[in-house]
């Protein structure tokens, strides 16, 4: 955040407290005690997830289960923040404000790290992109490592025979790293997301665009201003012709790299618009780290996406089901649900973490028959949408499953693309895709 916390290196002679044993606490934690710092673990939780694999690999570690509080803090001169815990609670403004230094796993993992490393965040597409741009690179015969949000620690991909690293960076990971240089930093796009965790969208955006800050080369989407860095940029667009990434149709649709049309979009496996603007900007990524043409198409025509986004689950009676689980916001819904030309029944629900659900109501009116939502934010999607589509409230996902097959008629799409988070119901997004790819399967 200031030019003072990034000239910090860290130090053997101070103490360090990891604060949430999850997995990048569990990596921090790991990182520093095999470095020789000092350091001890603080978990809310009773049986925080990496309880026994802390103990079982450093059995005398310093260990507080249990809230954390102002004189626990005061032992230590610098806390490794998780982060799955807000910097904006009362506790932690007040450490902040008192100059002690709170910093997360990246930061940590910047001063580890040899190689050159690029890194996305975005409020969509990054794992998309961060899986397209490390398979670019691993077809380029380069040695590649890919992690950080996407569900690898990113500490835990250190080591000398990396060339390059690859990292998706959520903006509560940003939130705690200051000094981070990057080769190609990308933000996506920017759209309402975890706006319970923010005073407002200005201070998320803020967040996401601080990935910019040490970064040589920029990549940004020109049919998002959120994402800008500065007239530098590298942008991709879907509309504009006269920047460097962008699509051209003749006919058909071209992916086209600096006025050259390297690829029709029929070619690729991954559907849908927003996946071109994904395959646009890992494009620019490797291209700006040196990757060369043929294994960027050979990756572009191989990779046919991630399990959970828009993914083909069956066809049943002419109806085809489709599992977008990890649409937990509404800007992921509405790029399913944009991209669909079949009239869709849709599933809905979770926990809408404070977003303006009335956005979707264009995007409901124009393609879906029905919505049935369920879950804890429920009452909230009904009532934003009850006014422009046909809704109905059912328990849970069983109910989901079953009424959209009493709907659907043959030529409809059922989609399961929930424009929130999973957890109020489910440990997270891929076990409820993995309920309802059941419990369709069970259908057939
Ligand atoms: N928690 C407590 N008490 C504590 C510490 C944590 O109750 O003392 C709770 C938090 O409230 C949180 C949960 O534990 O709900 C997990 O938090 P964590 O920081 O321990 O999470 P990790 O296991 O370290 O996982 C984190 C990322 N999780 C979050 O940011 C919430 C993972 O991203 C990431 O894969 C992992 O580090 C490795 O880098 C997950 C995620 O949901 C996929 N990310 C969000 C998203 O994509 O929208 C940002
Ligand atoms: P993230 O890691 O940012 O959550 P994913 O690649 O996992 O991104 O995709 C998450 C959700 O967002 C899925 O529902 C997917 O269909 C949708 N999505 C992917 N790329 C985009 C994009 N560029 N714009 C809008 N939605 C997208």
């Amino acid at each position: 955040m200031n030019s003072a916390t990034a000239l910090h290196p860290l130090h053997l002679d101070q103490c360090y407290l990891v604060v949430g044993l999850g997995m990048s606490g569990f990596s921090a934690a790991k990182y520093l005690l095999q470095h020789g710092y000092r350091c001890a673990v603080q978990d809310s939780r009773q049986q925080p997830p990496y309880l026994s694999a802390l103990l079982q690999q450093f059995p005398a570690v310093e260990l507080v289960l249990g809230e954390l509080n102002e004189q626990l803090i005061k032992q230590y001169d610098c806390l490794v923040l998780s982060p799955g815990l807000s910097l904006h609670t009362p506790l932690m403004q007040k450490v902040a404000q008192s100059g002690k230094r709170i910093i997360g796993d990246i930061e940590l993992f910047a001063e580890a790290v040899k190689s050159p490393v690029l890194a996305i965040t975005g409020s969509n597409g990054k794992s998309t992109v961060t899986t397209l741009l490390g398979e670019m690179i691993a077809a380029d015969a380069k040695r590649v490592a890919v992690g950080g949000n996407i569900g690898v620690a990113a500490l835990d991909l250190v080591s000398d025979d990396v060339e390059l690293y690859v990292l998706e960076l959520s903006s509560f990971q940003l939130e705690t790293t200051y000094s981070l240089n990057l080769a190609v930093a990308s933000v996506l796009n920017v759209s309402e997301d975890h706006l319970d965790r923010y005073h407002d969208f200005a201070e998320y955006q803020q967040a996401k665009k601080s990935i910019y800050r040490h970064a040589q080369h920029c990549v940004s989407n020109q049919d998002d201003p959120c994402t800008f860095n500065d007239e530098q940029d590298y942008r991709f667009s879907l509309t504009d012709p006269d920047v460097p990434y962008t699509v051209i149709e003749d006919g058909q649709s071209w992916l086209v790299v600096h006025g050259e049309k390297w690829i029709a979009t029929s070619e690729l496996k991954l559907k849908g618009r927003h996946n071109w603007a994904n395959c646009l900007a890992a494009i620019a990524m490797a291209q700006l780290a040196g990757i060369s043409k043929s294994a960027i198409l050979q990756a572009l025509t191989a990779f046919a996406g991630l399990a959970h986004r828009s993914q083909w689950v069956a066809e049943i009676d002419g109806v085809s089901w489709i599992n977008d689980s990890k649409a937990t916001n509404t800007g992921a819904a509405k790029a399913a649900i944009d991209g669909i030309d079949e009239p869709i029944i849709l599933i809905a629900g979770g926990q809408a973490k404070g977003a303006n659900v009335s956005t979707l109501c264009e995007s409901l009116q124009k393609h879906v028959k029905t919505v049935l939502v369920f879950g804890q934010d429920a009452d909230i999607l009904l009532q934003n949408w009850q006014h422009c589509v046909a809704v109905e409230r059912v328990q849970n996902m069983d109910q989901a499953v079953q009424r959209a097959h009493q709907l659907a008629l043959t030529g409809d799409l059922v989609l399961l693309s929930p424009a929130c988070a999973s957890l109020d119901m489910y440990s997270g997004f891929a076990a409820r895709g993995e309920h309802f790819c059941r419990l369709v399967g069970e259908l057939s």
